[in-house]
């Protein structure tokens, strides 16, 4: 396939970027956290291609594998940048099931976090349910080593997937990120409100930081916050922005 072809020339033409998206607690209003985003912009295009579109045809080669640790080299590096410039902020990358069923994926991030510098605490990582659900004993295991040096592990897309509440006690995470589609509707549909309620409530049991996707409007804010939902990422508050946009909003002002 041509894009695969193109994809693999990119990650050494620097045509790829990562874009951060700032998490917000609500209770003070601060931000607690950021999720890097993949963005891949060729050279002779004018936009950007949608992590949507490639990183599927990248799953389907050894491709997503090279991205992967693309984007965990780089979240580390900024991390550092970053603390250098006296910002402490924990980035979240997106990693994919392929990823994980190689062996020496956490081998890999263990050893990227300490040439960097950095604790566990600084690189957490987003996995979707799904990803979870297949997930074999030796995954669970390596993601349970992880999340006991303190490792913040997030289930991404919460609640479309082959969903099921009851697994989630037997996964060692420790943020659920409701997907979008729940809050769209939540504050009128009593429905998808249910869920929303039902997905809080269990989440909060299982001793489970809950973050709400998508929170576009400030009455999908205030229906989180009426939730005790702990965080919230979203247009309202910020879209993704370069590393540098994000570092005029973290810099303590004089
Ligand atoms: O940023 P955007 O909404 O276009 O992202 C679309 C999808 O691509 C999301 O599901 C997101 O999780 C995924 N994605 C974004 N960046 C990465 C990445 O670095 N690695 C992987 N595996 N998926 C990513
Ligand atoms: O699947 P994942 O949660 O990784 O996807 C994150 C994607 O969601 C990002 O690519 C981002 O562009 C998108 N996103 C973030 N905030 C909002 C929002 O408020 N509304 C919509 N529609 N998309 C959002
Ligand atoms: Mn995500
Ligand atoms: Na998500």
């Amino acid at each position: 396939r041509k894009l695969a072809a193109q994809l693999h020339e990119s990650l050494n033409n620097h045509e790829f970027e990562l874009v951060y998206q700032p998490q917000f607690d609500l209770s003070s209003g601060s931000i607690a956290a950021c999720e890097a985003l993949l963005r891949w912009r060729p050279t002779q295009e004018v936009a950007s291609v949608s992590p949507g579109v490639f990183i599927p045809i990248a799953e389907r080669t050894d491709l997503i594998l090279h991205i992967g640790r693309w984007v965990m080299e780089q979240a580390c590096q900024q991390v550092k940048t970053w603390r250098e410039q006296g910002i402490n902020i924990r980035v979240d990358i997106n990693v994919s099931g392929r990823e994980l069923v190689e062996s020496g994926y956490f081998a890999s991030l263990d050893e990227c976090r300490a040439r960097y510098g950095l604790k566990p605490q600084d690189i957490g990582i987003e996995l979707t349910e799904n990803i979870l659900i297949k997930a074999g004993s030796e995954v669970l295991e390596e993601l349970k080593k992880q999340r006991e040096k303190g490792v913040e592990i997030s289930v991404d897309d919460f609640g479309v997937g082959y969903s099921s509440l009851s697994y989630l006690k037997h996964f060692p995470v420790s943020h659920l990120k409701i997907d979008r589609t729940f809050l769209k509707d939540a504050p009128e549909s009593a429905y998808d409100g249910a869920l929303m309620e039902a997905i809080v409530n269990v989440g909060h049991k299982l001793d489970l930081f809950i973050v709400a996707e998508g929170v576009e409007t400030e009455e999908q804010s205030l229906y989180c916050q009426a939730l005790n939902v702990e965080y919230a990422q979203g247009f309202l508050y910020a879209k993704p922005m370069a590393a540098r946009e994000l570092e005029n909003l973290l810099m303590p002002t004089e």
